[in-house]
């Protein structure tokens, strides 16, 4: 089963929309399997940003991660890393459709108040990075038998 990584960002915890965040993926129809909130240490914002090294803008991105608590979670479901990149919309809210998280709540890509994994291979290597295996659960919604044909 494919997982997704999700953190709610500094500027979403702050802004109040952690809970938006979770209701639009939870009622698209995936599990939550893994949800903890924590202020980022630099080594771990470091290795989840590590694809960005070298940009012009990465040491401004692991400052914002670590400049405030986040929220992090983990979701399950058939196609969850194509479907979560949908809920969550365009990397820069300018061009993320209304609808999507960052098409309805942000304006810069510098604070776009959401990550997701954007791959399976991505998913995992991050939920490994965030997740001891001992923090997921294993459970199963009433009602899957009514999401999946
Ligand atoms: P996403 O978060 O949609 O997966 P990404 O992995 O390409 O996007 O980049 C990670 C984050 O880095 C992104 O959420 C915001 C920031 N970022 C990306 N491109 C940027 C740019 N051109 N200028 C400033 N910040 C950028
Ligand atoms: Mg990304």
């Amino acid at each position: 089963m494919d997982r997704s990584l999700v953190i709610v960002k500094p500027d979403g915890v702050q802004r109040g929309l952690t809970g938006e965040v979770i209701s639009r993926i939870e009622r698209r129809g995936y599990r939550l399997v893994a949800v903890k909130m924590l202020q980022v240490p630099r080594s771990l914002a470091e290795s989840h940003y590590a694809v960005h090294a070298g940009k012009s803008f990465y040491d401004g991105l692991v400052s914002y991660i670590c400049s405030s608590p986040v929220v992090v979670m983990v979701w399950e479901g058939k196609k969850v890393i194509e479907a979560v990149r949908q809920v969550v919309g365009a990397t820069n809210p300018t061009n993320a459709a209304p609808g999507t998280l960052r098409g309805d709540y942000a304006v810069e890509v510098g604070r776009n108040h959401v990550h997701a994994s954007d791959s399976p291979e991505n998913g995992q290597a991050e939920v490994a990075l965030w997740f001891r295996p001992e923090e997921l659960v294993a459970w199963e919604r009433i009602g899957e038998n009514w999401l999946y044909e």
